[in-house]
């Protein structure tokens, strides 16, 4: 167990105290002698001082909870309890030359389970190190700019874990007699202790083979649990396409003899990318059509190949310090967007990183858990792992990039590579590799790194048909963030291009254009608080269609009327704005519903819209993954986020469920006409084009029944029945399941009964429950946390049940009478007792509380209050509570 009454205490961490360690470890001795409660780790660390440290000072090595029970000093005992505690090994006057320390610890990996360090996932042994979570396993200089050459050799009971993994490449293996085998692994690549890993078990696996550019043979091979391996393969493809990609794009080929990847059930996030071996969440690798959809297909195309990527931008080229993770988590999302891209649709791919980054990036920088994208202070690192480091750090790649063109940007990548590889690095490092490629001034460019919140770039155009011109201004302005009351310009890459009113393109004709891009590619660059631009020989009054691409990460205000939204939703050369547009016309008219319904008036509706969104639904052939794109309406978080104060998710709820039920009436037969042309029966195939025209279907399907729910109803039974292939039974269940009847009751129990024993799609299971907008819905998730499916332990489980509810279910979540917060905060704190970090992370749910109507915000803050109050809470629940409140 884990709460630590201590957290009260904890001092935050500062960028600017960051100075390199006073001792370096040259190299790393593990021997590590599993068993499910004693597990023995020597570990025989070659140390010195360090150049750069400060002569003659203490060595303090860092701990988490450890039990010592021999330390020595180049072979001389230490008194234990003169220089340990279970968090920290003191010598105070280590020698001024080379030394060894060899300390021996006993762990209970059976005990853990806060999944970090070495703990148990059903009968295997496995370890979570990042970010501190090494030192749960040896006292040690846990931090990333502490780079060190690992051998380990693990030993094992020979039934319980036939197959001993860790880093780098095997050297050895073999009996010790008494049923019990070892095996030493060497990883010749200095490394960071986050990036250690090791596995235990009795694991079955696939393996294949990959050449890289230069000739080197790697052997390939993904462990799984027994009976589970022909669900590996779709992973094994994405790794070898990954492997291929980042040859061809970036030139980067991989560096050992084997490249390993396990899957475990019990898994705090998605998956590690500890050198040459990978440890995922099984949800992230295991597939097949029965047991997984398309979006879990792509899901792990994403996830392997970030993974692997990470390989060059993360492990070979670490982090100097953890205020530095977006250096390796930002690039590395923006280099498996551009892999998704290029086995995907590149349209489609971007409108989904929009909907993720918005989703969960705007709520944060607009919350009190903003923070910058390189954060200048943390409490616990852990709770940094953020959608604004995620995403809008893979935001300020793509921006980079659009600034300096392709050619600087693969430059400045392979200066980076040349010029850091081995190394520790920060922000500035990798910039000023861009600087020099590209031959300009990055340090406005900075600021993004160094400024939380959103910009808001407001965009009025006007035009003069005299002398033809139109004229665009641009201003820029970012909302304060906690800590953060004034806010600089941003410079941002604004990819635009003018319509005219029959459809067309107009050149971008400018007197005297700031750079030759401009004319070129249609990117503009705003830099100060605003800009003018003016555009010559316009025929005719424009519509400008602005951040195309989405090519800047901010919340665009531009004076477009009905009539030019739906000009662009049909016109717009830029698939990102035609959908942007159907987007933003929809987001208006669910604003003024949502108004009307809290006055107690009847919704709103546009015809006009509706008629728009069926012609692009029914000229889906083309692109069905972008028609169905084009067909998703923002959904009721996004609503909440754009309404900004005084939100009320129930009127919410009501005006989008009358629009989709207006959508549906007017194109109804029009809609089963698409569905029932996209009928296949071709043997299922994940490709993007197959699950694009799935998607479609269903989507003409959902919105077909919002409006006519008994015969929608019948075919998504007969849908479900068909079974055909998880993507769409799952897609007619989430039909079934909008409406309180006994067909959805049957259809539930019949679902859980064919696939009670696969807790992956009992996860699927208890989310669809659990985001049931109807007020019994508390009820159930209360009565399905008494399942024997269910369990507080596994971290899918809880984000199955209790993340859904929290975050996919906003009328449930934000019952007007709190009993939705007031659970999800009792559960947050029973979580914390088992598992910090996922406690921790759910917590994050209340994240735009300070926006909802006053009735709700005085709830929610009882609810935050309740947990504030508890005596013991881990330092990680603690830092998010107290800045949700602060
Ligand atoms: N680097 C890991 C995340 C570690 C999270 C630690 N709390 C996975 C990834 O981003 O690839
Ligand atoms: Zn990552």
């Amino acid at each position: 167990m884990s709460a630590k009454p201590e957290a009260d205490h904890v001092q935050p961490v500062r960028l600017a105290d960051y100075r390199p360690t006073d001792y370096l470890i040259d190299s790393v001795h593990l021997d590590i002698s599993l068993n499910p409660i004693a597990t023995r780790v020597i570990s025989r660390l070659s140390l010195r001082p360090n150049p750069a440290g400060v002569a003659g000072a203490p060595l303090v090595l860092d701990g988490g909870d450890l039990k010592p029970y021999r330390a020595l000093l180049d072979n001389e005992a230490l008194n234990l309890s003169e220089v340990s505690t279970p968090d920290r090994l003191t010598i105070a006057n280590p020698p001024a030359r080379p030394f060894t320390l060899e300390v021996e610890t006993l762990l209970d990996p059976s005990a853990n389970t806060r999944l970090e360090g070495l703990y148990r996932s059903g009968s295997a042994y496995c370890t979570q190190c990042e970010a501190e979570g090494f030192r749960r396993i040896a006292y040690y200089l846990d931090r990333p700019d502490v780079m060190s050459v690992f051998t380990v050799r693990i030993e094992a009971d020979e039934r319980e874990a036939p197959v001993l993994l860790s880093n780098g490449n095997p050297v050895e293996s073999g009996e010790v007699g008494n049923g019990r085998h070892y095996a030493i692994w060497h990883d010749p690549h200095p490394k960071p202790s986050y990036l250690f890993a090791l596995v235990g078990g009795d694991l079955g696996s696939i393996e294949d083979e990959f050449t890289t550019a230069s000739g080197r043979n790697v052997k390939l091979a993904i462990h799984v649990e027994k009976g589970k391996e022909h669900r590996a393969h779709y992973a094994m493809e994405s790794l070898i396409h990954a492997m291929r990609w980042d040859e061809f794009v970036y030139g980067r080929e991989y560096d050992l003899d084997v490249f390993n990847i396990v899957a475990v059930p019990d898994f705090n996030m998605g998956a590690m990318e500890n050198k040459g071996l990978n440890i995922f969440n099984d949800k992230y690798i295991l597939a097949i059509q029965e047991t997984a959809t398309d979006h879990d297909y792509a899901g792990i195309e994403t996830v392997v190949a970030h993974e692997y990527f990470h390989n060059w931008t993360g492990n070979r080229i670490t982090c100097r310090d953890w205020f530095q993770l977006c250096l390796k988590e930002g690039l590395t999302v923006y280099r498996d967007q551009e892999f998704t891209a290029d086995q995907r649709s590149r349209a489609v791919g971007r409108i989904a990183s929009v909907r993720t980054l918005r989703a969960a990036q705007f709520p944060e920088d607009a919350g009190p858990l903003a923070h910058n994208v390189r954060p200048d202070t943390y409490s616990e690192i852990n709770n940094f792992y953020t959608a604004t480091v995620y995403e809008k750090g893979a935001e300020i790649i793509r921006m980079l990039r659009c600034l300096i063109g392709h050619e600087a940007y693969h430059n400045g990548m392979a200066l980076y590579f040349e010029r850091y590889d081995g190394k520790a690095a920060t922000v500035e490092d990798f910039l000023s590799c861009f600087a020099e490629s590209a031959g300009r001034d990055l340090g406005q460019f900075f600021h993004w790194y160094q400024q939380a919140g959103t910009p808001k770039l407001t965009a009025r155009g006007s035009y003069d048909a005299e002398t033809k011109t139109y004229t665009l201004d641009l201003s820029q302005a970012t909302p304060p963030t906690p800590g953060q009351p004034e806010k600089k310009p941003l410079l941002m890459p604004i990819r635009l291009g003018l319509i005219g009113r029959d459809g067309q393109e107009i050149p971008l004709v400018q007197d005297n254009p700031a750079s030759p891009r401009e004319a070129k590619y249609g990117i503009f660059e705003l830099a100060d608080a605003q800009r003018r631009i003016v555009f010559k020989d316009v025929p005719s009054k424009p519509v400008p269609s602005l951040v195309r691409r989405f090519s800047a990460p901010v919340i665009l205000d531009v004076d477009l009327d009905e009539d030019d939204l739906l000009l662009m939703m049909a016109h717009d050369s830029d698939p990102f704005n035609r959908w942007q547009a159907a987007q933003t016309l929809a987001t208006r008219l669910l604003i003024r519903s949502t108004q009307l319904i809290r006055a107690g008036e009847l919704p709103d509706f546009n015809p006009a819209f509706a008629e728009a969104l069926g012609a692009a639904i029914e000229a889906g052939d083309a692109d069905p993954a972008f028609a169905a794109q084009m067909a998703a309406l923002p959904s009721e978080g996004d609503i909440a986020r754009d309404i900004g104060s005084d939100v009320d998710p129930d009127a919410i709820f009501l005006a989008r469920r009358a629009l989709r039920s207006d959508i549906g009436k007017l194109l109804g037969e029009r809609l089963l006409a698409v569905y029932d042309r996209l009928a296949s029966d071709a043997p299922y195939s994940p490709d993007a084009a197959s699950a694009g025209r799935r998607a479609l279907r269903n989507a003409c399907l959902d919105l077909y029944a919002a409006a006519h729910s008994s015969d929608g109803s019948e075919i998504a039974m007969r849908q479900f029945q068909a079974g055909a292939n998880m993507t769409d039974q799952m897609a007619a269940l989430a039909v079934l399941s909008a409406y309180a009847t006994q067909q959805r009751e049957r259809a539930l129990d019949s679902f859980f009964r064919s696939h009670a024993d696969e807790p992956l799609i009992v996860d699927k299971w208890f989310s669809l429950q659990a985001m049931i907008p109807e007020p019994e819905t508390l009820a159930r998730v209360k009565r399905l946390m008494h399942n024997h499916a269910f369990s507080l332990t596994n971290p899918n489980r809880v984000r199955a049940l209790i993340g859904a509810f929290a975050t996919g279910n906003p009328t449930g979540f934000n019952s007007a009478d709190g009993a939705g917060y007031r659970f999800v905060a009792e559960t947050v704190l029973k979580l914390d007792e088992v598992n910090p970090q996922v406690a921790a992370r759910l917590l994050s749910a209340f994240r735009s509380w300070r926006n909802l109507e006053a009735g709700r915000r005085a709830l929610a803050r009882e609810a935050l209050e309740l947990v504030a109050g508890h005596s013991a809470l881990s330092p990680d629940l603690r830092d998010i509570v107290a800045r949700s409140l602060a």
